[in-house]
């Protein structure tokens, strides 16, 4: 008796879930899963990671070239990007490798000190923007569109010994240095981003020591070169908007990183909120909320600690009403760099940070707990549902604003059977799927990277390719990782299918590429 009673409820459960289990907890994860209508698919690189040539042609020194030369060992491996992936003589292959991937669009950035020599515009280096031209060129010739990156961390050196982007002139500087590309390249480029990352520039060029110039002026010189970077920003946009979208119709905007802050308990969710809103609030507030400025806890945070230290003034640089104005609503898309999520609790001892400093400000700390799986790179585990939740808060917090996804890829040691990438591609795809699914309006998909680069201070031991970068040959020969045939297949079929199994033995250009 008992066992028969028991029977038909064991086979029920089985059975529902079969149903249940399947489209709730694992979603979608046996089937084959459909991008919308007119998603467009590319992959990413920056010039200072790829390019090489230095000083070829009339191109000046800017601060990552400054940095390796004067300090040679600065990198892990004491290698510099005076060559790297040579695509300053190299782009065809670069294009190729677009066309063999079936892209949309390809994002590289372009070199200030290749394009203007001297800073400024008073003389344009011809050789520079020829490369420019030729690369944009060999890209349209395959309907392959550019997507162009104005500043991506290669400032010249001649700014930063003016400061950088800690003296407010840069506003005039950069915006001077933007207009000159929208003249030359806008006819053509229709996709433009002002600067990549604004927090990796300021907190870790200024605040820190882990990117070029490595100030590390804790506290004070990575709020001001925020506050210059926005109106930067800013001001190039409505350059453009003003002087050429009309004519050339494109579109542009900002690329911020944010990772996912998950609390460690709910006793720490305030500070889990906290520290999202200096990672990526500070940039991202100013521009996609209603009210404009920085967040207000950033505010009133950093007034009070300013003031209990002795400074005479916030060491948060204001806005004016009128730039506060000029900032607000200054970007067509939210461009978002994202790879990782980690696990805060609050902090208040000041004995873990420097006085004043970024993260006392914060009172929070971050870990990645030990059983999260992850990459080459110390940062970046591979935790899909931080991307779910990431979309969820810009989608909720900035009135569901039109999203790039610009950049979000996976580091290895190098070599061609990457699995941990495919697995890991496959997972943020899907989440950000789970994501448009509840409404965010999330448009453009981009792979960080086309191929292996320099990875700034961790010099070639990361690898973040999809195809493998031959440093030892002096092609700089490039080949296509299983990632690839896997990243190829999704773009082809505008599909995400996690059971499909690529043939590896041959790249191929399919046809209309
Ligand atoms: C892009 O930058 C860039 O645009 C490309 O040029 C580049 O090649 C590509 O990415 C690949 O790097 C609290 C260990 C604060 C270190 C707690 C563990 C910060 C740092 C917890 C864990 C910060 C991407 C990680 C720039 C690294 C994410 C730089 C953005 C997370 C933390 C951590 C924490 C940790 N950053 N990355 N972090």
């Amino acid at each position: 008796m008992l066992l028969l009673r028991r029977f038909p409820t064991f086979t029920l459960t089985l059975f529902s879930c079969i149903l249940l289990c399947e489209s709730n907890t694992l979603k979608a994860r046996q089937t084959v899963r459909n991008f919308p209508d007119g998603f467009l698919f590319g992959t990413a690189t920056a010039s200072y990671q790829i390019e090489g040539g230095w000083n070829a042609d009339g191109k000046s020194e800017n601060i990552w070239d400054h940095m390796t030369h004067n300090n040679p060992c600065v990198t892990d491996d004491c290698l510099n990007g005076d060559v790297a992936d040579d695509s300053y003589n190299l782009y065809k292959r670069d294009v190729e490798m677009a066309r063999e991937l079936g892209l949309d669009f390809y994002r590289f950035s372009i070199s200030w000190s290749r394009v203007l020599p001297t800073s400024f515009p008073d003389k344009m280096n011809e050789a520079g923007v020829q490369y420019y031209n030729n690369l944009i060129n060999e890209l349209l010739k395959y309907n392959i569109e550019p997507m162009v990156t104005i500043y991506h961390w290669d400032l010249p050196q001649k700014l930063q010994e003016m400061s950088g982007w800690t003296n407010p002139h840069i506003v005039d500087w950069f915006s001077d240095y933007s207009r000159v590309l929208f003249e030359q390249f806008g006819d053509r480029v229709k996709y433009w981003i002002t600067l990549n990352e604004p927090r990796e520039i300021c907190y870790q060029g200024y605040g820190s020591v882990t990117m070029a110039p490595q100030l590390n002026i804790q506290g004070t010189a990575e709020y001001m070169c925020a506050k210059n970077l926005l109106v930067a920003h800013a001001k190039a946009y409505h350059i453009y908007d003003k002087e050429f979208r009309a004519t050339q119709g494109g579109t542009i905007g900002i690329t911020i990183s944010a990772s996912w802050m998950e609390p460690e308990t709910e006793d720490h969710a305030e500070a889990a909120e906290v520290m999202r809103q200096f990672e990526w609030g500070q940039y991202a507030h100013p521009i996609f909320s209603k009210a404009g400025d920085f967040p207000p806890v950033m505010k009133e945070r950093i007034a009070a600690k300013s003031a209990a230290q002795g400074f005479q003034r916030s060491r948060l640089p204001e806005f004016t009403a009128e730039e506060v104005e000029m900032v607000r609503g200054s970007s067509d898309f939210f461009g978002l760099n994202h790879y990782s999520s980690v696990i805060v609790f609050k902090n208040e001892s000041s004995l873990t940070y420097d006085v004043p400093s970024y993260y006392d400000d914060i009172e929070a700390n971050g870990y990645q707990p030990s059983d999260w799986s992850g990459a080459a790179s110390s940062w970046l585990k591979d935790v899909p549902w931080g991307f779910y939740k990431l979309l969820t808060a810009i989608r909720e917090n900035y009135d569901n604003p039109v999203v790039f996804i610009t950049e979000n890829g996976y580091s290895t040691y190098g070599g061609l059977e990457d699995e941990d990438r495919i697995t890991y591609y496959r997972g943020y795809l899907n989440a950000m799927l789970d994501a448009m699914e509840d409404g965010s309006d999330v448009r453009v998909y981009t792979a960080w990277s086309l191929m292996d680069n320099f990875e700034w201070m961790r010099g070639y031991t990361e690898r973040f390719g999809l195809y493998e970068v031959d440093y030892e040959s002096p092609e700089r020969t490039r080949t296509p990782r299983k990632s690839a045939f896997v990243y190829k297949e999704i773009v082809r079929t505008r599909a995400l299918d996690f059971n499909y199994e690529p043939n590896t033995t041959i790249m191929t250009i399919d046809e209309g590429h």
